[in-house]
């Protein structure tokens, strides 16, 4: 797979260098080209952005400089890989569509990816639309949190898409296992994780793991999955289809339904001893279930 990012700091990816994603370079799985935005600006301040038309804070990065770049850059790849290839245009933003690993999959599979990492308030928003015209080009969120700039998106999103690339993994892993992948566990939140001392500060290892026993471990280390996705991210719960659930996950979602109902109504008598606590069934086994922040356990 080819990477083209343009930035206005390039030294920002020098962590593609190490690890998993260094090695898939070595190994030529991954191509990344790096490529300093200001290199087409033509005025001594190599300025890239001006300000905002309609006022407001911050400034906007020119288009002209984005064109210049992303047109020359693609020219540069096509020469690469034939004049008839187009990559596909990421250009991450807060107000992006999020980037899940459903994303991710996509782009694992797709030869080109250029990123167009922004830093002030964005890049004018006519770059995307002239682009838009002749590139599957998407605006992309990895989280609803504020960053300064693009660049740490675009690390996410190459090493989430990098290690998804045949090669890339070793065989210890398979990507197969992970979470939000389609599959069994989908959805499904990672367990707990252990390795020896099978005592550590007298905290144990959980028996069933060194019983050697693989189905009864399966079913815990699923069991263990379900409730931390029930308790960490209960809207999951609710995507899974009913089909995948089996009769002990079905016991499962029902125990931690009851304990979290316990643990309701003992803080609603906390909170007011008088009151007659109607605990009604948690909405995880209501139809069209969906979590509200105050159902999770707290
Ligand atoms: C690109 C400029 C900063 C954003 C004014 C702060 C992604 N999940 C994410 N959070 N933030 C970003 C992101 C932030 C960026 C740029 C992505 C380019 N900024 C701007 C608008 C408000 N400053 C992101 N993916």
């Amino acid at each position: 797979m080819r990477v083209d990012i343009i930035s206005i700091f390039p030294e920002y990816f020098a962590p593609l260098d190490v690890s998993l994603m260094g090695k898939a370079r070595e190994r030529g799985i991954l191509d990344i080209h790096l490529h300093q935005l200001r290199d087409w600006t033509h005025d001594v301040h190599n300025t890239v952005d001006d300000t905002p038309y309609g006022g407001g804070p911050g400034m906007v990065m020119k288009p002209e400089v984005w064109g210049e770049a992303v047109d020359a850059v693609i020219e540069d790849g096509r020469a690469a890989r034939g004049e008839d290839a187009l990559p596909r245009l990421i250009v991450p933003t807060p107000s992006g569509r999020p980037f899940t690993q459903e994303v991710a999959l996509e782009y694992a599979d797709e030869p080109w990816l250029l990123f167009a990492p922004a830093r002030y308030e964005g890049i004018d928003s006519r770059v995307v639309a002239e682009y838009g015209e002749r590139l599957r080009t998407d605006e992309v969120s990895i989280g609803d949190y504020v960053l300064a700039g693009g660049e740490a998106a675009v690390l996410v999103m190459v090493e989430a898409v990098g290690r998804l690339l045949p090669g890339v993994l070793g065989n210890a892993r398979s990507v197969a296992d992970d979470s939000f992948a389609p599959g069994a566990m989908a959805n499904l939140l990672e367990g707990p994780v252990y390795t020896k001392p099978p005592v550590w500060r007298g905290h144990e290892v959980p028996e069933v793991l060194l019983s050697g026993h693989h189905g009864r471990i399966a079913r815990w280390r699923r069991d263990e999955a379900l409730r931390r996705t029930l308790d960490r991210r209960p809207e999951l719960v609710a995507r899974l289809d009913r089909d995948g659930l089996d009769k002990h996950d079905r016991r499962v979602i029902e125990e931690f339904e009851e304990r979290l109902e316990e643990r309701r109504s003992a803080a609603k008598s906390q909170a007011e001893p008088h009151a007659e606590s109607q605990a009604e069934p948690h909405a995880a086994f209501r139809p069209g279930f969906r979590a509200a922040p105050e159902d999770v356990a707290d």
